[in-house]
């Protein structure tokens, strides 16, 4: 009997605990996931209802603004956003810093410099593709200033992007029209007859109005633009182009301390059909100024027959770290008017590299020209890669070293070395 009512106590407990486990488990509130995924199918996006979120008053039609604010519909501006910060509503419990609290500037007095771009308003996302490797590379340490020169004016994305992107101050300039277009002299149906002769020999640009404005512009005018008055050096940054190192030094202190005037880091041969008688109106200036050719000048730069003829070796101007006052000095205007007036920048298609370095190698003394070997730098179709594994590893470099073009038989590179008695680095044989 004992054993008989025992065996009923165990299983009437048996039954209570098996019932109070399955209402436990029915009424349990452990989220389910069915609800959202079905809500974020139907489009709508389910934000986490135990979040911290879930405190915060935001309504839906806020976040819907949000959204929109980084949609491209041009009927929801990004001004139609709250005036809350939406960026710190979307990253819970974050406090970003600000960049200059991840990178503070680097110590030392800064130079009157700043970084110069020619640009049209379409040419903005790879502007900011060469403004971002810049600051990364080297800029967000120094905060030097960018000026922005264009034939048209910018608009407000230009100006809204390229402002963010540079941790200086960025100014804005039109150019005018007076150094934008066909001087007084030219002869324009001989200068459209020449397009239409290039055009059909398929020469780059050959056919192309704006880009001989832009190779005159950058030869003889945008260092006497207003912006630029107030600076001493500038460093000129095309769009599209890439930094492969670390640039752990102020190259602008290097020039101004090292009395540098002009710099490089690449060069090569320019195509001859561009330019077939610059060389004669450079002759024509060294004649008719030669105050102005330096003493110590680059001429075995330029010329393999002490200046008869020129051998066509150019510094490759998209880059180039230079002294305005050098650009604005009674010798470069001479120079530059001489070649203006012979009038190949429409009668030929010249380009601002060579008119530039037949400059250079003219006017400044050889110890005024700079290498910048540790300046690793890609502009289509051309890589300076610095030679030395060593100066790679130190500057945390991506370049592939094969892609170096320096001591390859079509750049100019090796002949700077040689006229300058300069050393060339260790490797180098092994990437001719
Ligand atoms: N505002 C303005 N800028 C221009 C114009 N044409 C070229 N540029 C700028 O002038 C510089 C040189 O032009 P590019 O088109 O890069 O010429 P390039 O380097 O010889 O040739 P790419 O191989 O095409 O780069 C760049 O900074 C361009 O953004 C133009 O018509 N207007
Ligand atoms: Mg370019």
């Amino acid at each position: 009997m004992a054993a008989g009512s025992g065996r009923i106590v165990r299983y009437l407990l048996f039954a209570i605990i098996t019932i109070a486990i399955l209402y436990f488990v029915s009424t349990s509130s452990i989220p389910s996931y069915a609800q959202p995924l079905a809500e974020q199918a139907a489009g709508k996006f389910s934000w986490d209802k135990t979040s911290p979120q879930a405190n915060n008053e935001k309504s839906q039609a806020e976040y819907d603004a949000i959204a929109d604010a980084f949609s491209s519909k041009p009927s929801q501006a990004p001004n139609n956003v709250p005036s809350t910060q939406p960026l710190a509503s979307l990253t819970p419990n974050i406090t970003p810093l600000t960049p200059s609290e991840l990178s503070p500037p680097a110590p030392g007095e800064r130079v009157n410099a700043t970084f110069i771009t020619l640009a049209r308003n379409s040419d903005i996302w790879e502007i900011a593709r060469s403004i971002r490797q810049v600051e990364d590379r080297f800029n967000r340490n120094y905060n030097y200033d960018w000026v922005f020169l264009n034939d048209k004016p910018f608009d407000d994305t230009f100006k809204k992007v390229t402002t963010s992107l540079v941790s200086g101050k960025t100014h804005y300039g039109e150019i005018p029209v007076e150094h934008w277009s066909f001087p007084s002299w030219i002869d324009q149906k001989k200068a459209e007859a020449v397009r239409e002769d290039m055009r059909r020999r398929k020469i780059i640009y050959g056919d192309s109005i704006s880009y001989r404005h832009m190779c005159r512009f950058e030869s003889g005018f945008f260092f006497r633009h207003p912006l630029l008055q107030n600076f001493e050096y500038y460093w000129r940054v095309e769009p599209s182009v890439e930094l492969f190192c670390d640039v752990h030094y102020d190259p602008f202190r290097y020039m101004k301390d090292n009395n540098k005037k002009y710099s490089f880091v690449l060069s090569l041969y320019e195509y001859v059909e561009t330019i077939p008688t610059l060389w004669d109106s450079a002759k024509k200036f060294i004649k008719a100024h030669p105050e102005h050719i330096a003493k110590d000048n680059s001429m075995p730069f330029l010329s393999d027959d002490g200046g008869e003829t020129y051998n066509k070796c150019h510094f490759w101007s998209n880059f180039e770290i230079g002294n305005l006052d050098w650009l604005r000095s009674q010798a470069y205007l001479d120079f530059f008017e001489t070649l203006d007036k012979d009038g190949g920048f429409f009668y030929e298609r010249w380009g601002d590299a060579p008119v530039h370095s037949i400059a250079a190698g003219l006017l400044l003394n050889r110890d005024e020209i700079h290498f910048f070997n540790d300046i690793a730098y890609y502009h289509i179709p051309f890589t300076h890669c610095p030679t030395g594994e060593d100066v790679r590893l130190k500057l945390r470099c991506h370049c592939n070293p094969n892609d170096n073009f320096d001591w390859k038989g079509y750049s100019c590179t090796s002949r700077f070395f040689d006229l300058n008695k300069i050393a060339k680095p260790e490797g180098w044989m092994d990437q001719v």
